[in-house]
Formats: structure tokens, sequence, C-alpha cells
């Protein structure tokens, strides 16, 4: 099954300057990727990505970690599409706890759990498709992707923004 996957390198990770190690990791899966950038994260797209662990105690540190509090203010987000990715991409990254996680994934090999119980496990990879498409669609704009992912529709607004003086 063609599946779509949202990948982020987390603060810690682009800290400890593992971006290339990561994707070349990453590259095993033969996906591809039809997105990146690097984003400055607000609280509240960290409160909307992690919105189903609002209840959780680690909560309030957690979206202080994907915001970068504790290492660099920035994240890497990347969509992987191709057969399977969800899946693929899951099996590289490793379990949640990275003391737990296979030494041989990502998080087995770079992730720690920080003294304030916080697991710092250098990337992101999404759990189903459902948690696929609704990361996809928060993290990323429809034409900052090139592949057809999720139906759009055009909308005329007159909004100011910012273009190169
Ligand atoms: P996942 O990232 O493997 O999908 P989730 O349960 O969605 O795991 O949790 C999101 C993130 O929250 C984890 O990647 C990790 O950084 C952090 N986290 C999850 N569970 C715990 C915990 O029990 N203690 C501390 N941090 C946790
Ligand atoms: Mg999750």
């Amino acid at each position: 099954m063609t599946q779509q996957t949202l990948v982020l390198i987390k603060p810690d990770g682009l800290k400890k300057s593992l971006t290339g190690n990561i994707l070349t990791r990453l590259s095993e899966t033969k996906l591809d990727i039809v997105a990146a950038k690097i984003i400055k994260v607000s609280r509240e797209l960290a409160e909307r990505h992690y919105i189903l662990l609002k209840d959780k105690p680690f909560f309030n540190e957690l979206l202080k970690y994907l915001m970068g509090e504790y290492h660099k203010k920035k994240v890497m987000a990347l969509v992987y599409w191709g057969e399977d990715a969800i899946n693929r991409v899951r099996a590289i990254c490793g379990s949640t706890n990275p003391e737990e996680a296979d030494p041989v994934s990502i998080r087995g090999a770079y992730g720690r759990i920080t003294t304030k119980g916080i697991y710092e496990n250098a990337m992101h990879a999404s759990t189903n498709e459902q948690e696929a498409e609704r990361e996809i669609k928060l993290w990323f704009n429809p034409d900052e992707i090139i592949a057809e992912l999720y139906p759009t529709k055009t909308v005329k607004e007159q909004v100011e923004r910012r273009v190169w003086a």
C-alpha cells in the first residue's frame, strides 16, 4: 500500500548534527522525500502536533522540547512517500523509549532520557494513516509538497504577506 508519513528531526537531532545520519538511515527505506523544510516551532504548532498527549504529565515539557527550548529552536520536517511508508519509517526509527529501542534503530542509537524524564529521541514518525494525514496537513501546505497526497481546493483571499524587498 502506498502511503505518506511525516518525519520530524527534533531539536536534539539538529543540535547534535544528526541530520545527515538520520536521513542516510531513512534512505534504507527506499521511500521518496516529497517535502522538506526547517521550521521554528511555535507553542501552538507543538500543542496541535501532540494534542493526543495533552493529558500526560510530561505534556508541557514535551512542548518545550519540540519548541527547542533545550537545544536549538528548529525542527526539520519531511514527508516520505511510498510502499508501506509508515511502518518502514517506524521500523528504522525504533521504539518511543530510547532505552528500550533497538540499539541499531535511530532512537536506540541517538536518543536519551533526560533527568526531567523526557524521552529525547531525535526524531518523530507518524504512527498510522489517520495520524499521518493530520500531521502532514498540520506541518505543510499543499504547495510545499511535490506529490498530490490529499484533495485540495483553491480559495481566493486577500492577505498581506511578506515578499522579497
Ligand atoms: P512516538 O513518538 O513513538 O509516536 P508518542 O507516544 O506519540 O510516541 O509520544 C510522543 C513523544 O513524547 C515521544 O516521541 C517522546 O519524545 C515523548 N514521550 C512519549 N512517552 C513519554 C514518556 O512516557 N515519558 C517521557 N516522554 C515521553
Ligand atoms: Mg506518536
